[in-house]
C-alpha cells in the first residue's frame, strides 16, 4: 500500500521568508531520501530541502519566487507504505530540525544515527536517485546538530550572497550586472530593480555606488576589463568559476578596493611550542592537534589585549562595533574554493576542543555540508597556508571584520641569541587589517604580542 505524506522545510535556523529559487524535481519524479526537492536562497547561503523519503513526488506545493519558512509544505510524496512508517521518526527529526521527538527508544546511539540521517547531504540534481544514496558521504563524529537542511559548499561564501527575487536576479543578468556588487535597499538588504536601476545608472555616471563600511561611495572608475581572444595564441578551453569562486571573488574584489589594506609580517619562535604540541598530539590519537589551534587561543588573548581588532565598523563607517564574544573564523580550502567557518567563543575551549572542532568544521567545510550559521558571526579571521608551505603572503581582510592573520610554513633558522646561534623554529605570520581603524604600530604591538604568546606558551594562561 502507498501512502501520502508532506515534505516539509526543516529547521533553518533564524530564517523566515526564505525565497525559493530553484526545483529541484517535478512532478511523476522517483525521488530518494535526502536527494534535494528546492533549493531557498537566504542571505547568506543557498540550501537544499532534501526528500525525508523515497517515493514519488505526486504534487509540488512551491513555485519559483515563493517564500517560505521552517515548517511549509514543499511537497507530496507517495511512499510505499513501508517506508512511511519507516520513515516516520527522520521525518519528524528533519521537520523540527531536533532530535525525533516520539523516539520510544532510549538507545542514544540510535538516536543520533537518525539525526544524522536526517543530516545527510542531498544528491545533486542531475544525480540519479541510485546514485545519490551513494554519494551521501559520512557523518562526522559528534553530537547531532541542527540544522539537518544541507548547504553546498560551492553555494556558501564568507560574507553573503546577493539577496533578490528572480525577476530581479534576471533583471540583472540581463543588463549584465554583478548583484554581488549592488545594494539592497529593501527589508533585510534586499536588492530590488530600483537599487539594479541606480546601480547602473551611477555606473554610468563614473561613480559605482558600491556600499562600504566607509559609508560613502567608492567612486572607482576603473578601465575595462581586457577582452583578448586568447585562441590566437594556442590552444584553449574555457571553464566557469565555481559558484562559490563567483560569490567569494566578489566579495574579495570589495574588500580589496574598499579597504586600504596594510601587512604586518612577524616571526613567532615556536621551537617549545612544537616539542609541546608534538606531545599532545601523540597523547590525542584520535584527535589532529596541529598549530593552528594554539594560534586560535594566542589570537583571543591578542583580541582581549587589543579590543579594537575584535570590532567592525558599522554601515554609517563612523562607529567601531566593540565585539566582546571571540569567534575565530578559519579559511578552509576546498575542492571549490575558499569557505571561511566560524569556530564559536574560543576563549571558552580548551586547546582539544579546538582541535575537534576544528576537524569538524574543516571536514564539512570540503564535504559542502556547512550551514550559513556555521560561517557567519566572526571576530577576526585565521588563514593558515602552514601546512602547505610559503613565508609570507597578503591575506584580504574579510569584511567587515577588521584584520585577518596569515599563517606560512614554520622553518628552523639560526637565531641569535646574544652569545651565538642557535636553531629555532620560526613561524611566519601575516597580519593584514584595515588601516581606517588600526594604525601600523598597534599592528605591529598586537603581532609581536600574537608571537609571544606562541613563543611562552604560559602566558596563554594569564
Ligand atoms: N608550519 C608547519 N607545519 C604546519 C603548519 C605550519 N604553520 N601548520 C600546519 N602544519 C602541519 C600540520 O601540523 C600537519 O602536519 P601533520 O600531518 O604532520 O600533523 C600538516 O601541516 C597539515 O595540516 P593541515 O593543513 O591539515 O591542518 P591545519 O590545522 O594546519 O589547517 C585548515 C586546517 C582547514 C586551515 C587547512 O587544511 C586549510 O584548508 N588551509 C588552507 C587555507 C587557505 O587556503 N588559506 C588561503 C586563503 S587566501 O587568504
Amino acid at each position: 500500500m502507498a501512502a501520502l505524506k508532506e515534505a516539509r522545510v526543516p529547521d533553518i535556523g533564524d530564517y523566515s521568508g526564505v525565497p525559493v529559487i530553484e526545483l529541484l524535481v517535478s512532478v511523476g519524479d522517483s525521488i530518494r531520501r535526502d536527494q534535494g526537492l528546492i533549493t531557498l536562497e537566504s542571505d547568506k547561503a543557498t540550501m537544499e530541502v532534501p526528500a525525508p523519503f523515497d517515493g514519488v513526488v505526486k504534487e509540488l506545493k512551491v513555485k519559483i519566487g515563493d517564500e517560505v519558512a521552517e515548517g511549509s509544505a514543499v511537497a507530496m510524496i507517495e511512499v510505499a507504505d513501508d517506508d512511511a512508517k519507516s520513515d516516520d521518526k527522520a521525518k519528524a527529526a528533519q521537520s523540527t530540525g531536533k532530535d525525533s521527538p516520539k523516539d520510544t527508544s532510549d538507545d542514544s546511539t540510535k538516536k543520533s544515527e537518525q539525526a544524522e540521517k536526517a543530516e545527510s547531504p542531498p544528491a545533486k540534481e542531475s544525480a540519479k536517485p541510485a546514485e545519490a544514496s551513494k554519494q551521501a558521504p559520512a557523518v562526522s563524529a559528534g553530537p547531532p546538530r541542527s540544522p539537518p537542511v544541507s548547504f553546498g559548499a560551492e553555494s556558501v561564501a564568507p560574507a553573503s550572497v546577493p539577496y533578490a527575487s528572480p525577476a530581479v536576479r534576471l533583471f540583472a543578468r540581463e543588463l549584465g550586472v554583478d548583484l554581488g556588487k549592488v545594494s539592497g535597499s529593501a527589508r533585510a538588504g534586499r536588492i530590488t530593480k530600483e537599487d539594479v536601476q541606480q546601480f547602473v545608472k551611477s555606473l554610468m555616471q563614473g561613480a559605482a555606488s558600491v556600499s562600504a563600511a566607509g559609508g560613502g561611495a567608492a567612486g572607482l572608475s576603473l578601465l575595462p576589463w581586457p577582452k583578448i581572444d586568447f585562441s590566437k595564441f594556442g590552444e584553449i578551453e574555457s571553464k566557469p568559476l565555481s559558484r562559490i569562486k563567483k560569490i567569494s571573488g566578489a566579495n574579495l574584489a570589495r574588500n580589496w578596493a574598499m579597504i586600504p589594506h596594510v601587512t604586518q609580517h612577524d616571526e613567532a619562535d615556536i621551537t617549545e611550542m612544537e616539542a609541546f604540541r608534538k606531545g599532545l598530539a601523540a597523547e590525542s590519537k584520535d584527535l589532529k592537534v596541529t598549530p593552528l589551534v594554539f594560534m586560535i587561543k594566542a589570537a583571543v588573548a591578542a583580541l582581549k589585549k587589543f579590543p579594537h581588532f575584535n570590532a567592525s565598523l558599522d554601515e554609517t563607517g563612523e562607529n567601531l562595533v566593540l565585539k566582546k564574544y571571540f569567534n575565530i573564523g578559519i579559511a578552509v580550502d576546498t575542492p571549490d574554493g575558499l569557505v571561511v567557518p566560524v569556530i564559536r567563543d574560543c576563549d571558552k575551549k580548551g586547546l582539544l576542543q579546538l582541535a575537534a572542532e576544528l576537524g569538524e568544521i574543516s571536514k564539512k567545510a570540503r564535504d559542502k555540508k556547512l550551514g550559513p550559521a556555521e560561517m557567519s558571526g566572526g571576530c577576526f579571521s585565521i588563514s593558515s597556508l602552514g601546512g602547505i608551505g610559503g613565508t609570507g603572503f597578503t591575506p584580504i581582510v574579510n569584511a567587515p571584520e577588521v584584520a585577518i592573520l596569515g599563517v606560512s610554513k614554520s622553518s628552523m633558522k639560526p637565531v641569535w641569541n646574544g652569545q651565538a646561534f642557535e636553531p629555532r623554529l620560526m613561524l611566519p605570520l601575516s597580519l593584514s587589517y584595515d588601516h581606517r581603524v588600526i594604525d601600523g604600530a598597534d599592528a605591529a604591538r598586537f603581532t609581536s604580542f600574537f608571537a609571544q604568546q606562541l613563543t611562552d606558551l604560559r602566558r596563554l594562561l594569564l
